[in-house]
């Protein structure tokens, strides 16, 4: 299963090759990767909030619900190289979030209930491509995946998906979170092989 021959004109090991980004590795499981312990939150008291500029959005459980849930299956991509393919999961698109956000802010500061950061671009959080996702493999996050409710954001390395999200604080510049404080990519484009600087 995690063999590929690749660069020999022959026959591809895996017909998924195509979808698995260079340096890459799939995996059937999904591993859990944490950098601290795993917080206990129920969904009673979870809250999401946007600050921007011009103050503080905060929306409840139900309130983010409401906005609308999707289902959807993506690729996802961790830098300590295992991909996993067609992942169903379910969530609420940020778009409906920064619907009700005014701010001329570009850049996201991601934020976790204890303390994990991530930066995001904001344009890489919209048009559908990032969700806040209470759902994946047809059950309820668990706890050690970010339940109830963390980031997804398929299209970059899966450090950008932040566990037990609780907000965003917009910012004028791109400035480091956790981990790329500790040398990983600013970006983290798995087709780029962005993953340290
Ligand atoms: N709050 C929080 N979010 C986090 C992390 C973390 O340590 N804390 N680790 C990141 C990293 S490095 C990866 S690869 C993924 C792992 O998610 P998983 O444990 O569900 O596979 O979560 C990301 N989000
Ligand atoms: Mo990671």
């Amino acid at each position: 299963m995690a063999t590929f021959t690749r660069g020999f004109g022959g026959r591809r090991a895996d017909r998924d090759d195509t979808r698995i980004p260079p340096g890459q590795t799939l995996v059937r499981d999904w591993p859990v990767l944490s950098a601290g312990a795993t917080p206990e939150i129920e969904p009673e008291s979870w809250t999401f909030s946007i600050r921007t500029e011009n103050g503080l959005h905060t929306w409840t459980w139900d309130e983010v619900h409401a906005l609308g849930v999707e289902d959807i299956t993506v690729d996802i991509h961790c830098v300590t190289h295992w991909t996993k393919l067609d992942m169903p999961w379910r969530g609420v698109p940020l778009d409906r979030l920064f619907e009700d956000v005014d701010t001329s802010l570009d850049f996201c500061m991601v934020h976790s209930t204890g303390g994990y950061t991530t930066n995001v671009p904001l344009d890489e959080l919209l048009d559908g491509k990032a969700w806040i996702a209470f759902e994946a493999d047809g059950e309820p996050l668990e706890p050690e995946h970010g339940g109830p409710a963390r980031l997804l954001v398929p299209h970059l390395y899966f450090w950008k998906s932040a566990k037990w999200v609780s907000g965003i604080v917009m910012q004028a510049d791109d400035e480091p979170g956790f981990w790329e404080n500790a040398g990983y990519n600013l970006h983290g484009d798995p087709w780029k092989e962005e993953r340290y600087w």
